[in-house]
């Protein structure tokens, strides 16, 4: 057992911040490292020391091994969190880091480097009986041979890169005759994106819920689940809201899902936080997709509803601690809903919409966190993800954290950008999401940017007609409807933009 006696968080934003905050509750010192656009960022202010490892762009800064690696020693820091995204899934990182005699917070170099190749994972948790998407668990090279499979499984079938994940790299084949186009297209896509042209095909489940299990293992051979989190609301696989528990998960469901989790961990002699993804047909059939070998962004939800810490049990492991509880102890307490604030413009095609917060509010109250890596005045770099803030609302009841939610985001007062919080708040109201009753394609199914401005209301429609008639005021906001009667205009489109 090694005490971790100084940290370094190759990160930056909120989980840099998310991840000290447990360090120094765990009286562990705290290295920040940052890029030349986060100088005054709130991480580099929180931490006992900070370092500058380069120029913005990420592959000068946080993507450099050597320089976070000099970093530490420079610091004396004895352990590194690589938060999320960046090199927290990078083999290499992780070997060069315990090279260094560095302790890696996070799963061994062999678990990142085998989950990181899709066949070679779905070829691990086969032995140990986890259910797979029919398909292939070779690469295919042989055009003839995978048409033949390809029919037996029916159409319509998903070409997939064994180097890819996430999304990428992925084709869609409908019928027979365009297999050999979309097959050549993704092993060059493949090839030139990831160094590594082998695919494989999988049947395409059409309106998957795309559902990952949460677990944990210590380095004694320990492993548990710490439940699910449902993700089915996502943009380009980009997730928009997360929850745990799932409403479509019974008791029966979840325990067989769990234990199929904990065997891809087994399968992969992994240790510290990983999270198993699932989708799951609209017959409840599930099967393994992929593992992701990091703490993730959405990590909240499950922490809100099992009230355990997960970075405090990811130190706790990497220093060769015990997992301190058994499958058994472990209960879902209440509801959790997360949604993601990010600086995009969803009548825009959420495109990124980079700025400074003019006004910047958290709501508050009984069941609401709030992570973030900002301050009113800040403004959101445009080198990095344009993600603003999490917010994860908690109650007893998916529905009281779903008004909880609504509640907080009426009370989040950003201006200065676009945000995503009205298409948040979208979500929430709409009847699909309340039912529990979506998958992946919600946002394709129900959402047009028109949505989010609504039907006019008869004040609204008043406002028009003035404005229309030009007697709108010099200040833009006061409408003079007759000489003792001013309305003001509140609209999110004014309060942003002026
Ligand atoms: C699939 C699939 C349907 N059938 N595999 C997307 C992310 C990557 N982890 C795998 N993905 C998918 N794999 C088969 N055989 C549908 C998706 C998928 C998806 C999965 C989860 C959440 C959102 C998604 C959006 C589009 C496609």
């Amino acid at each position: 057992m090694t005490k971790i006696r100084k940290l370094l968080v190759a990160n930056r934003g909120e989980i840099a911040l998310r991840v000290m905050r447990s360090a120094k509750e765990m009286g562990i010192k705290t290295v920040a490292v940052y890029s030349e656009a986060d100088r005054h960022a709130l991480h580099v202010r929180f931490a006992d020391e900070a370092i500058c490892i380069g120029p913005p762009p990420s592959s000068e800064s946080y993507l450099r091994i050597e320089k976070i690696l000099a970093a530490a020693k420079e610091s004396g820091a004895d352990a590194i969190h690589p938060g999320y995204g960046f090199l927290s899934e990078n083999e290499d990182f992780a070997k060069a880091v315990s090279d260094a005699g560095l302790i890696f917070i996070g799963p061994s170099a062999a678990s990142i480097e085998l989950m990181g190749s899709k066949l070679a994972a779905k070829t691990a948790v086969a032995k140990f009986g986890v259910p797979l998407v029919p398909g292939t668990s070779e690469p295919i090279s042989d055009i003839s041979a995978a048409k033949k499979l390809a029919a037996e499984i029916g159409y319509p079938v998903l070409i997939k890169a064994s180097a890819g994940g996430g999304g990428k790299g992925m084709r869609i084949v409908e019928h027979e005759k365009e297999f050999e186009e979309q097959m050549d297209r993704a092993v060059s896509e493949a090839t030139s994106a990831f160094g590594d042209g082998s695919v494989f095909i999988e049947k395409y489940v059409t309106q998957p819920r795309h559902i990952e299990f949460q677990i944990f293992g210590d380095q004694h051979g320990n492993v548990v689940h710490l439940f699910e989190r449902e993700c089915s609301i996502q943009r380009r696989h980009q997730k928009v809201v997360e929850e745990a528990p799932s409403s479509v998960l019974t008791a029966k469901l979840r325990k067989e899902m769990g234990e199929a989790a904990v065997n891809v961990a087994r399968a992969a002699n992994y240790y510290n936080a990983g999270t198993v993804e699932f989708i799951v047909d609209d017959k409840l059939n599930f099967y393994f997709l992929e593992m992701n070998t990091r703490l993730q962004v959405e990590h909240p939800v499950t922490e809100q509803i099992t009230g355990l810490d997960l970075v405090h049990l990811q130190i706790k492991v990497a220093e060769g601690e015990k997992l301190p509880f058994k499958q058994e102890d472990l209960k879902i307490r209440g509801h959790a809903v997360e949604v993601r604030v990010y600086a995009e413009d969803p009548a825009n095609n959420f495109l990124p919409d980079i700025g400074t917060l003019k006004t910047y509010k958290r709501p508050q109250g009984h069941g609401i966190r709030v992570d973030d890596g900002f301050e009113q005045g800040m403004a959101i770099p445009f080198y990095y993800d344009p993600m603003i803030a999490k917010m994860i609302c908690t109650a007893e009841t998916r529905e009281a954290a779903i008004e909880k939610m609504i509640r907080a985001i009426n009370e989040y007062e950003i201006t200065g950008l676009e945000t995503t919080l009205g298409f948040c708040k979208f979500v929430m109201q709409h009847d699909a999401f309340r039912s529990g009753n979506f998958d992946t394609k919600f946002i394709e199914k129900y959402f047009k940017p028109s949505d989010l401005y609504g039907k006019p209301t008869r004040e609204e429609e008043m406002i028009a007609a003035v404005l229309a008639s030009e007697l709108l005021d010099s200040s833009g906001s006061r409408i003079n409807l007759t000489n003792d009667k001013v309305l003001t205009v509140e609209s999110k489109w004014r309060k942003n933009r002026l």
